[in-house]
């Protein structure tokens, strides 16, 4: 889309003489997240400083027609930030200020441009947290976390972003501010619309401040990593997990090639000497009590007994800890780097049906999409599984993607008959929407269409992303 001159000189006549960039190297930047599958073409970046900009700048792109993508740390992988059409990104990286920590409602407003571990740090000297925690969270910015419902690795403690907002500001594409439940723990007045927003992925407004609601932090934590024989394995030592005398704060899994790589990409020694089926991240919050060192031996010696599991070691130091964080945390990035081409899933089903769907997808893979390797890692605690393939050297793009098409509609069709969901925490983006019929009944989409229709009539916020 070629902007009027018009808009741009209502822009010049309106806005700070550095709204706007259409700086040839900006550009590729803003438009795109850390997907490689669309080819970012914005015709323009905007960056307001305060919530009165963003209103007048969709009210201006309202009465002109023109696309918006609003833009975070673009992070996502669901290609839900790109704007591959000439849309306008709105980057909320100008707004970032950090409001002062409430001790007593255990709050903080901020604004949505705030980086994820700024608040972690703006928190800690007061004894709290805002407990949505991922790899990206050194760039990932607290209003693209709402707008994606982010999970990560504590959701198994904490449950996803949806439950750490309690009030957000979002500007509506007709430049209303509208303030969603402020700081209330309690409001039962009818249909709660910020929680429509969080997860919409940018298509019903702007964020431009949240009220995050902030826990204490934990007590020491204790990382295992443990190696085993099989998904059956981690799910048998998951159950053990669940009945152990320590609230557990994260139960991660990862194959022995997603291991490989992390650790290779990393240049990081692998934690066992030998291979193994998979392996276990596991971390604990070890109790305040004086016999709390023996509650964890005796677990960890039951499940040695039991034959669970076949090697283990514990994090003597938070160095330690930290490294072996590093060797899950730092699958994503490895099996995305360099000219490297990923093909990614982020499925759930039901942690009841884990064992059985596993074992049906590695078969599936097997007898129909052999040529595809599959690396299979994620969140095991909650059901939700991260499974790449990614490109042999050998292969062109078009055929690999033609491939990973076909294997995806068998996946899917697997994921639908375990009444399972087929983005559990990436989103849908631009990437997703074909499989989201796998997911939602005809039924669900009308409904989803006419929230769409309601906040955005024209279809000019974030055009493309989840449906068309
Ligand atoms: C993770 O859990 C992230 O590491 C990324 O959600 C997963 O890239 C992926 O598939
Ligand atoms: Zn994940």
């Amino acid at each position: 889309m070629v902007l009027s001159q018009e808009f741009v000189s209502e822009i010049e006549r309106a806005f700070p003489s550095d709204f706007m960039s259409r700086d040839a190297e900006l550009l590729p930047v803003y438009g795109k997240d850390w997907t490689k599958h669309h080819a970012p073409n914005p015709s323009a970046v905007v960056f307001p400083r305060t919530t009165e900009e963003v209103s007048r700048f969709l009210k201006l792109c309202s009465r002109h027609r023109v696309p918006v993508v609003p833009s975070g740390g673009r992070t996502g992988l669901a290609g839900a930030a790109v704007a591959a059409k000439g849309e306008v990104v709105l980057s909320l990286d100008r707004m970032n200020k950090l409001g002062p920590v409430d001790p007593l409602a255990h709050t903080v407003r901020v604004q949505a441009g705030v980086v994820t571990e700024a608040v972690h740090q703006h928190c800690a000297p007061h004894g709290l947290v805002w407990p949505v925690d991922f790899a990206s969270k050194g760039s990932s910015q607290v209003g693209g976390n709402i707008a994606t419902n982010a999970g990560g690795v504590k959701v198994i403690h904490y449950g996803m972003t949806r439950q750490w907002v309690l009030g957000l500001e979002v500007v509506t594409m007709d430049g209303q501010i509208h303030e969603l439940n402020g700081a209330l723990e309690k409001n039962n007045t009818g249909a709660d619309l910020k929680h429509l927003v969080i997860g919409s992925e940018g298509t019903l407004g702007v964020i431009t401040e949240a009220t995050l609601k902030l826990t204490r932090l934990p007590g020491q934590l204790d990382v295992f990593f443990f190696a085993v024989d099989d998904m059956r394995a981690v799910l048998s030592l998951f159950l053990e997990a669940r009945r152990a005398p320590f609230p557990l704060m994260a139960f991660e899994t990862l194959s022995h090639n997603c291991l490989e790589a992390s650790t290779g990409h990393l240049k990081l020694k692998p934690p066992f000497a030998s291979a193994a089926g998979a392996y276990v991240l596991m971390e604990v919050q070890r109790p305040h009590s004086p016999d709390a060192q023996e509650a964890l031996d005796g677990w960890l010696a039951g499940v040695f007994e039991k034959g669970l599991v076949r090697d283990g070691v514990i994090a003597q130091s938070p160095r330690e800890a930290r490294e072996l964080w590093m060797i899950r945390e730092g699958i994503a990035e490895s099996l995305m780097s360099g000219t490297r081409f990923v093909h990614k899933n982020d499925v759930s089903v039901p942690v009841a049906s884990l064992e059985e769907f596993v074992a049906r997808m590695y078969e599936l893979f097997e007898s129909r999409h052999g040529e595809l390797e599959v690396y299979l890692y994620g969140h095991i605690g909650d059901g939700n599984l991260h499974l790449n393939t990614m490109k042999p050297e050998a292969m062109d793009r078009e055929e690999f993607l033609a491939k990973c098409a076909r294997a995806d509609r068998d996946l899917f069709a697997l994921v639908q008959r375990y009444r399972g969901s087929v983005s559990a925490e990436h989103g849908i983006g631009l990437l997703k929407k074909d499989a989201l019929p796998y997911s939602r009944t005809p039924g669900e989409m009308a409904l989803l269409r006419a929230i769409k229709a309601a906040f955005d009539p024209q279809g000019l916020l974030n055009p493309g992303k989840i449906f068309d």
